[in-house]
């Protein structure tokens, strides 16, 4: 089948050649125009968050020098924010004050499926926790996406992969 043939025989997208028309960049004040918050919303649910709140926020986390990266894709032929994910950098005592990275928010626009767009965004930020030392990586996601993360080099880590929360 041609897609499979492609996928196995194309050169692999990469955020420097992440496919035509297509570029790999740091989330921008003028995202809030360019589909950002209605891609996040076929995550979960984002509420009405009006362009005030929204750079409000995005100075926040900018004030917050190296704990912030929130990398997009987008759709250079309109313009549109069609990926997303977030690497989180927390800084411990721990690991002889080592920082982890947490992998958040990741989405890619429904209707762009196909184009390994959610192993580019993953790799991606990933390569960057690696860049920036982190001593590890971590993600919570749906079952049905462990074996998807899998393939990227994410593993459940046996007897220490139990998430729990509390909702306020
Ligand atoms: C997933 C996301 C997480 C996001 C949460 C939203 C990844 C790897 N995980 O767990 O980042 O914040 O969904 O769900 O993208 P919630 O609205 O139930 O908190």
């Amino acid at each position: 089948d041609f897609s499979k043939a492609r996928t196995k025989f194309s050169t692999p997208v990469s955020a420097a050649r992440p496919g035509e028309g297509l570029r790999v960049r740091p989330l921008r004040r003028a995202d809030y125009h360019r589909g950002f918050l209605q891609l996040l919303s076929q995550l979960t649910s984002v509420g009405d968050v009006s362009e005030e709140q929204f750079l409000k926020r995005f100075d926040a986390m900018q004030a917050c020098p190296n704990t912030y990266y929130v990398t997009v894709i987008e759709d250079t032929t309109n313009g549109q924010v069609i990926g997303a994910s977030t690497l989180v950098i927390e800084q411990k005592f721990i690991h002889g004050c080592n920082v982890r990275g947490r992998l958040e928010d990741v989405v890619v626009n429904n209707t762009y499926r196909g184009k390994q767009l959610g192993k580019l965004i993953i790799t991606t930020v990933t390569l960057l926790a690696e860049a920036l030392n982190c001593y590890k990586m971590t993600l919570d996601c749906k079952d049905r996406l462990v074996p998807f993360y899998s393939t990227l080099g994410y593993s459940i880590e046996k007897g220490n992969s139990n998430y729990m929360q509390i909702r306020f």
